[in-house]
């Protein structure tokens, strides 16, 4: 099955993270998103991808090569970031006359799913949430989606759209639809017109992710670290330590499913409660506690006395001596100076927020910390406050405690 990957977006929800990277290379696990993306639909039985690029688009190139994993792929570029049917047109000179399935490049399906999308007939993938009015909405009747409604006041059912869509062979002349009321050329549109051409029915996934914001990318990360040593540990024994491929003292204590990759170090006295992934080139100690879902990427450092929980760690993040990060996202060689400390909890118990495009958005969560772009450094005995964000290259004074975004 022909397969268009959308990778063309700006990821402008997920700043400061995506100001140097396009959105799908952020790292989740042990690859960029968006290769979670093309590496499930190889596995669903993609016979070629067609990535659809825009916005930095050489990153992504570089990561996949003319193949992956032995499947073609061809890159498309979308000048203009004018929606995501736009996006799928650029990509139609690309498709043979047959049917094809276009996936949001920056969304997690489970396997099992996303394999019977690709077996059947026309279908979008679909998810029920609590509240859909802030999604595309599926109205279903005997198994055929008889309409979609974008973020009604009144949804017709709690049935959303996934973002991944098997069309037949003839959509390729439907692409061209006028502007939305959001001023793009959606998706959903070019759905409208199959939906009264053909029937169309909903696959509905076990499990998803969209990923747009920062604490989603720290779900994604949730989610992937425990499936990658999930699986590392079923080839190892049971119960074990599930892959100690690098170097790790006979003093450090390692529980759960824990991957230490080649060329990363676990030095004496530190304790690791899986689910943990640290990075080839990472060094991790003497005397660091690492808990929770954590990713401590390549090259990164965590250092002496210092407590990470569930976070995830670019390449070159450091935090070296005295520190405690908390539910955070620190990007590439983030700097953190002797004893920073974040808070990760509200005093009222309420889900912490986030700036989002300007606005604060609640996070859905109890516990968040902060989220560092690129770059950023603190002085030494900085804190901050749950739901700070700090820019790239971003910087704090000795002692500071930083209670707003800067
Ligand atoms: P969105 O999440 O709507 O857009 P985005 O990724 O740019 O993020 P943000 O809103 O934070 O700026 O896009 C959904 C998917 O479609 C995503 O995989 C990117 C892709 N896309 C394109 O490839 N081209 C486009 O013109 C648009 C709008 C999206």
């Amino acid at each position: 099955m022909q397969t268009v990957v959308l990778a063309a977006g700006k990821g402008t929800r997920m700043r400061p993270l995506t100001d140097r990277r396009p959105k799908p290379m952020v790292p989740v696990a042990d690859r960029p998103l968006v290769a979670h993306t093309v590496d499930a639909a190889v596995e669903a039985g993609a016979s070629r991808i067609v990535l659809v690029v825009g916005y930095e688009a050489e990153p992504i190139r570089e990561y996949f090569g003319e193949t992956h994993a032995g499947v073609p792929i061809t890159y498309v570029r979308q000048e203009r970031r004018l929606g995501t049917a736009d996006a799928v047109r650029v990509a139609a000179a690309e498709l043979d006359d047959a049917p094809f399935v276009v996936l949001n490049g920056d969304a997690l399906f489970d396997q099992a799913s996303l394999d019977s999308l690709f077996q059947g007939g026309p279908a979008v993938a679909s998810v029920r949430v609590d509240d859909p009015t802030q999604y595309g909405v599926l109205d279903v009747a005997d198994d055929v989606i008889t309409g979609i409604v974008e973020k009604p006041a009144e949804p017709p059912s709690d049935l959303i759209n996934a973002g991944a869509y098997l069309f037949p062979a003839g959509a390729r002349e439907w692409l061209d639809v006028p502007e939305s009321e959001r001023g793009e050329h959606e998706l959903t549109d070019v759905l409208e017109r199959a939906i009264d051409r053909v029937d169309v029915r909903p696959v509905p996934l076990e499990r998803w992710l969209d990923v747009g914001r920062p604490w989603e990318l720290l779900e994604a990360n949730e989610w992937k670290v425990a499936e990658l040593v999930d699986e590392a540990d079923a080839d190892g024994e049971p119960g074990a330590v599930s892959a100690r491929r690098g170097t790790v003292s006979d003093d450090a204590t390692l529980r759960g499913p824990v991957v230490v990759e080649a060329g990363a170090t676990v030095r004496e006295g530190v304790t690791i409660e899986g689910p943990a992934l640290v990075r080839s080139g990472a060094t991790v100690g003497p005397n660091a506690y690492v808990r929770g879902t954590t990713l401590i990427g390549p090259d990164a450092s965590v250092g002496h006395a210092v407590e990470i929980k569930n976070s995830v760690l670019m390449a070159d993040a450091a935090v070296n001596h005295l520190s405690y990060v908390g539910d955070s996202i620190l990007g590439r060689d983030v700097n953190f100076g002797a004893g920073t400390v974040v808070a990760n909890l509200r005093h009222d118990d309420r889900p912490v927020e986030l700036t989002v495009k300007g606005e604060r958005v609640s996070t859905g969560r109890r516990k968040f910390g902060v989220v560092l772009g690129d770059e950023a450094k603190t002085g030494i005995d900085t804190n901050m406050n749950a739901g700070v964000t700090l820019s790239t290259g971003a910087t704090t004074k000795p002692g500071e405690s930083v209670t707003r975004d800067r």
